[in-house]
C-alpha cells in the first residue's frame, strides 16, 4: 500500500478544442475515472498563442507548429491535473498513439480521431514534462486531497 503511494504520479492532460466542441469531453473524463485515476485539477480556458507557445516550445522549430498553435487557441480547451501509479505512461496509453491512423482502437484518439492535426488531446509525456506543463497551466496551484477509493484501487 505504501509502496504504491510512493510512486504516486500527477500528469497535464488536455481536451483540445476539437474535443470539446464534440463534446467528448463527458466520454474522455469518464476513461480516466473509471481507471481509477483521481482528478486533482480541472478547468475550462481559452490561451491565446503566446500561451500556446510556450506548452509546445519543443515543437518551435516544426513545420507544423504555427497550425498546432492555430488550432490550441481556437476554442477551449479542458486543462486537467490526474493523479496515480504510473499515471504518466499510463495516462499515453489511455490516450494512444499521437497519429489516430496510427492509435489502436479502444484509445481515446483510435476511437475519436482520424487527422493527426486534429487528435482530441494531450497528455505529458515523461513525469518532467509534467510537472512543467501543471506548472505552467496551473499557476495558481492544486488543491490537495485523497480520494476515499483509494483503499481499493491501491
Ligand atoms: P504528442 O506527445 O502525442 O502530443 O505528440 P507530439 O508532442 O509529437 O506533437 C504534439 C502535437 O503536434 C500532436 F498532438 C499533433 C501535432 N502534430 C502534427 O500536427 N503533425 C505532426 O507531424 C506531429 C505532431
Amino acid at each position: 500500500h505504501f509502496a504504491a503511494l510512493a510512486k504516486m504520479e500527477q500528469t497535464f492532460i488536455m481536451i483540445k478544442p476539437d474535443g470539446v466542441q464534440r463534446n467528448l469531453v463527458g466520454e474522455i473524463i469518464g476513461r480516466f475515472e473509471k481507471k481509477g485515476f483521481t482528478l486533482k485539477g480541472l478547468k475550462l480556458i481559452t490561451v491565446d498563442s503566446d500561451f500556446a507557445e510556450r506548452h509546445y516550445a519543443d515543437l518551435s522549430a516544426k513545420p507544423f507548429f504555427n497550425g498546432l498553435v492555430e488550432y490550441i487557441v481556437s476554442g477551449p480547451v479542458v486543462a486537467m491535473v490526474w493523479e496515480g501509479k504510473n499515471v504518466v505512461a499510463t495516462g499515453r496509453k489511455i490516450i494512444g498513439a499521437t497519429n489516430p491512423a496510427e492509435s489502436a482502437p479502444g484509445t481515446i484518439r483510435g476511437d475519436y480521431a482520424v487527422d493527426i492535426g486534429r487528435n482530441v488531446i494531450h497528455g505529458s509525456d515523461a513525469v518532467e514534462s509534467a510537472r512543467k506543463e501543471i506548472a505552467l497551466w496551473f499557476p495558481e496551484g492544486i488543491a490537495e486531497w485523497r480520494s476515499s477509493a483509494h483503499h481499493w484501487i491501491y
